[in-house]
Parts: structure tokens; C-alpha cells; sequence
């Protein structure tokens, strides 16, 4: 089993930090995205799409998407669980995922890749010849910031994302703020509940993976 991976990225970063989690150790391939090796054709070959992360199974099946990679390792070896334990909290936690990566992890990404000139012609993941878009930068930029309000509201009744359990969304969060550092987004004295947070996901083992 490999995984195709790219340190830098937030997207491997998730898996990564939940394989950590779990504590399974696989191997993993750096795939250079700012060189445009995801572009290439030997890249193509394993996933068309050129996207990271990109899991391939011994018997060759291709997994990509982080919480399709992620799913395959909760259902392999279930503790610590990372994605509910019944009907209501696998449901709970997979909505709340699902606000991170949308909410957070997408406004963050649309600031970036039209601000950022290494993706100049590159402001779709896995596409080339896409020009930025300056104005998505602006637009991102104001929905990462709405994203950190709802996050510190979210922070008041719990003490993790998705409850009082650890869980993949909280991951997906942590990708989201430390990914946002790169366009000038911290949370300020007016999150003090993300600081708190912050401060226990970002000290755990898992988060230097
Ligand atoms: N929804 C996908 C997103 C994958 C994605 O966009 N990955 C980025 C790295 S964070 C990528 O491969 N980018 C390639 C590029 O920029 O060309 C997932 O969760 O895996």
C-alpha cells in the first residue's frame, strides 16, 4: 500500500495526521505540487485527476479524497475511533467534517491559489492553464472569515468540533487554521475558543505527521 502525499499540503495532511491517530504506519511517495508532478503524466497514470492525497491498495485499487482514505483505515482498524462509535455520532461528526472542509478548508483554498503566484495558472486544483481569478481572493478571504466566527461559536459548547470526542473533524480544522497562516488569517483575541482549541489539537502528537 502506498500513499501519495505532499508535506506541504493540507489535504495529505489530513491523512496523515489521522493515520498518526491510529498509529499505522504505511508508505509514502512525495508527489511535488508546486513542481507540477501531480501534472505529469506518470502521476495521470495512478490518478487522472492529479489530486493529493492519492492511497493505492496492494491490489491496485486507487482511493483518492481525505475522507474516502480516511473511511477506508476507520472501517480497518476502528480504535481510536476518529469518526463516531453509533447512528448519531458517526453523523454528527460527518457534518461537522463536512463544515470544516467547506466552509474553512474551500475559503481558504480560494484565497490562496488566486493569490499565491506559483498557482498563477494554476487556480484549480489538478488543472493547468486555469488563470487566477483575483477577486475569488477577496471573496475567500471574507468566507475563511466567517468560517473562524461559526468555528469559535461552534468551540462554545464543546470541547472538540464535533462534541467532546476527538475526532477527523477536528482534523480537518486544524489543516484548515494552520493552512490559513499562508494567507494572513490567525485567530485573533475575538476567538478565544479556537485559541483554546488550537492549543490542545496542534500539541497533540498526530499534528507534526
Ligand atoms: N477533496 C479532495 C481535495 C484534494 C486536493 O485538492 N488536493 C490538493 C492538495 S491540498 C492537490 O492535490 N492539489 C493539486 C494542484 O494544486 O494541482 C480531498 O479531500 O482529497
Amino acid at each position: 500500500m502506498k500513499l501519495y502525499d505532499y508535506t506541504m499540503a493540507p489535504n495529505p495532511r489530513r491523512v496523515r495526521i489521522f493515520l498518526a491517530e491510529k498509529g499505522i504506519e504505511i508508505e509514502k511517495v512525495q508527489v511535488d505540487i508546486p513542481a507540477g508532478e501531480n501534472l505529469a503524466p506518470a502521476f495521470r497514470a495512478i490518478n487522472p485527476r492529479g489530486l493529493l492525497p492519492t492511497l493505492v491498495l496492494d491490489d491496485g485499487t486507487v482511493i483518492d479524497e481525505s475522507v474516502a482514505i480516511c473511511l477506508y483505515f476507520e472501517s480497518l482498524q476502528p480504535d481510536p475511533p476518529l469518526i463516531g462509535t453509533d447512528a448519531k455520532t458517526r453523523a454528527v461528526v460527518a457534518s461537522a467534517q463536512r463544515h470544516m472542509e467547506f466552509d474553512g478548508l474551500q475559503a481558504v483554498a480560494e484565497a490562496f491559489r488566486n493569490s499565491n503566484p506559483t498557482f498563477a495558472n494554476r487556480s484549480i486544483s489538478g488543472s493547468e492553464g486555469v488563470p487566477a481569478v483575483p477577486g475569488l481572493v477577496e471573496r475567500g478571504r471574507a468566507a475563511a472569515e466567517r468560517f473562524y466566527a461559526s468555528l469559535n461559536d461552534t468551540l462554545a459548547d464543546s470541547e472538540f468540533v464535533a462534541g467532546d470526542a476527538y475526532s477527523i473533524a477536528d482534523i480537518t480544522a486544524l489543516c484548515v487554521v494552520d493552512f490559513a497562516k499562508w494567507i494572513q488569517l490567525r485567530a485573533g483575541d475575538e476567538h478565544p475558543r479556537i485559541k483554546r482549541w488550537y492549543a490542545a489539537v496542534s500539541s497533540r502528537p498526530s499534528a507534526s505527521a
